[in-house]
């Protein structure tokens, strides 16, 4: 049996990566073709309480430990719902992974690059396709302002903490442009689905 295809959104907040994930999952099963849609931090019962844990805005942690919650969360999940869905066949579409640890924990917390890396070499999982949608953070507040949830811990930090993420996002695509496509996400939703789709058949070689 064939294996799946694993591939990760990524991006600043309000980029539009969970209505884009849903969109390529929903492509898929159109397509007839296996595919499971997850998320991170969390997509296990466990890692979703280590999700609640970092969102809170009640509580502070310190950057290392930040960095390690994440860890703990994505192996509890590469090794319980991805890596054995994948070995099974099917495709995985996942909003967030690895790649929002270097942004947010590496460019936007300084926390070390290389030991970011390491975490992500002991979990052993490297996605086939990443699709970084890149929005500016002023527009993010709007979309995020326009849906009036409630902030969460990421959601308050300020403007140049959001700026750092992005240029981080920016930079991890050009140094892996195998893996990586930057995908302008200001642009309306169906379009940026279009360019998504185009990127999986392109690099992937799926008929969707
Ligand atoms: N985090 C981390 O620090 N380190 C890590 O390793 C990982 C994560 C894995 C997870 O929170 C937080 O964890 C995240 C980073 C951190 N926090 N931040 N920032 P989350 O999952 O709740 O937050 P998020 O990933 O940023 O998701 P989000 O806020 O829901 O944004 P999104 O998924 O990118 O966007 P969306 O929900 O699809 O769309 C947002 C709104 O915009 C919505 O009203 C849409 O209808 C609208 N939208 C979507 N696309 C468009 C277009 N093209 N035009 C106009 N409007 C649009």
């Amino acid at each position: 049996m064939a294996r799946g295809w694993f591939i990760t959104l990524e991006g600043g907040e309000g980029a539009g990566k969970s209505t884009q994930a849903r969109r390529l999952a929903g492509a898929f099963a159109a397509a007839g073709l296996p595919v499971l849609a997850t998320r991170e931090p969390g997509g296990t019962p466990a890692a979703e309480r280590v999700r609640a844990l970092l969102l809170d805005p009640a509580l502070a942690w310190t950057p290392l430990a930040e960095t390690l919650l994440h860890g703990a969360a994505r192996a509890e999940h590469v090794a319980r719902v991805i890596r054995p869905a994948l070995e099974a066949g099917t495709h995985v579409v996942c909003d967030r992974f690895a790649d929002s640890t270097l942004a947010y924990q590496g460019y936007g917390l300084g926390c070390d690059l290389g030991a970011i890396a390491t975490l992500a070499g002991l979990i052993g999982l490297a996605p086939d396709l990443t699709l970084v949608l890149d929005l500016a953070p002023a527009e993010s507040k709007r979309r995020l302002a326009a849906r009036g949830a409630g902030a969460d811990r990421y959601e308050r930090l300020g403007t140049a903490f959001f700026a750092r993420v992005q240029d981080g996002f920016r930079a991890l695509a050009a140094q892996a442009p195998e893996r990586c496509l930057l995908i302008p996400a200001a642009e309306d939703e169906t379009r940026v689905a279009g360019r998504i789709l185009d990127a999986v058949r392109a690099r992937l070689g799926l008929s969707l």
